[in-house]
């Protein structure tokens, strides 16, 4: 029948009670061997950023320690640090990524 769920005393007090998710920030740590254009690649496989941004990203990386990819919600954040980390095991390089709570 209609209007049978409107205004459920449930579903009114559970809206009441959500908050916006936490965001994090994806990071990448320099380090001395992996080669550039590995990071370059990274940032357009898993960061969705065109070579010239991922380039400029890059070269923050390189120059300032350490450099922001993106910002996620948490289990985004997580899958994208693992996505990095595997796949720069895989082709033996050390680069480093993280995340922080914004
Ligand atoms: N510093 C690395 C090099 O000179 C390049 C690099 C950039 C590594 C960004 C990790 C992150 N080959």
């Amino acid at each position: 029948m209609p209007g049978k769920y409107r205004e459920s005393t449930v579903l009114e007090g559970q809206r009441a009670k959500l908050k916006p998710p936490s965001l994090f920030k994806v990071i990448l740590l320099n380090d001395d061997y992996t080669p550039m254009e590995f990071v370059v690649i990274v940032l357009q496989r898993f960061f969705a950023k065109d070579r010239e941004q991922a380039t400029q990203i890059m070269l923050k990386v390189h120059r300032e320690g350490r450099g922001l990819c993106g910002v996620y919600p948490r289990d985004i954040a997580a899958t994208k640090v693992e996505q990095v980390l595997a796949f720069a095991n895989e082709h033996q390089h050390p680069l480093q990524c993280v995340m922080e709570e914004t």
